[in-house]
């Protein structure tokens, strides 16, 4: 068993989905076919900020976790605005925690650590990520 704390901070020029050159984004994170968090939805904002945190009892590293960002429209189907998959199996590997910006049609930072309890032995912490940080956006989180 893992535990899988995810810290969804915002996005950054997000793609345009409705008619006023704006979206409305929200976030959904998926982890073995299963929706497990939905975050607030942000109204005409192509750089939301959510800062939310969720913490995941993870079973297997095997599933990516699956993030998809929709603008909100109401009445209608929401809009796919782009997606990311985060490998968990890749983070156990590198011990760093930072913020991290996923390309999504504009980017997402999402810090994630994941802390390892192996059986009876005390629970091994690897603080972990990868990162795509784009070259013209320097701020980090
Ligand atoms: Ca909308």
């Amino acid at each position: 068993m893992y535990r899988l704390e995810i810290e969804l901070k915002r996005g950054h020029d997000l793609a345009i989905r409705d008619r006023g050159g704006t979206s409305d984004p929200y976030v959904k994170f998926k982890l073995g076919g299963k929706e497990v968090f939905r975050s607030k939805t942000i109204h005409k904002n192509l750089n939301p900020v959510w800062d939310e945190k969720i913490t995941l009892i993870v079973e297997s590293l095997s599933e990516p976790l699956y993030v998809k960002v929709f603008d909100y429209d109401f009445g209608l189907q929401d809009d796919f605005m782009g997606s990311a998959f985060i490998y968990l199996e890749s983070l156990e590997q590198q011990r760093f925690v930072r913020c991290f910006w996923y390309l999504v049609g504009g980017l997402l930072a999402i810090g994630v650590i994941l802390t390892g309890d192996a059986g009876d032995m005390s629970p091994a912490k690897f603080i972990i990520g990868s990162c795509v940080p784009p070259p013209t956006f320097k701020k980090a989180c």
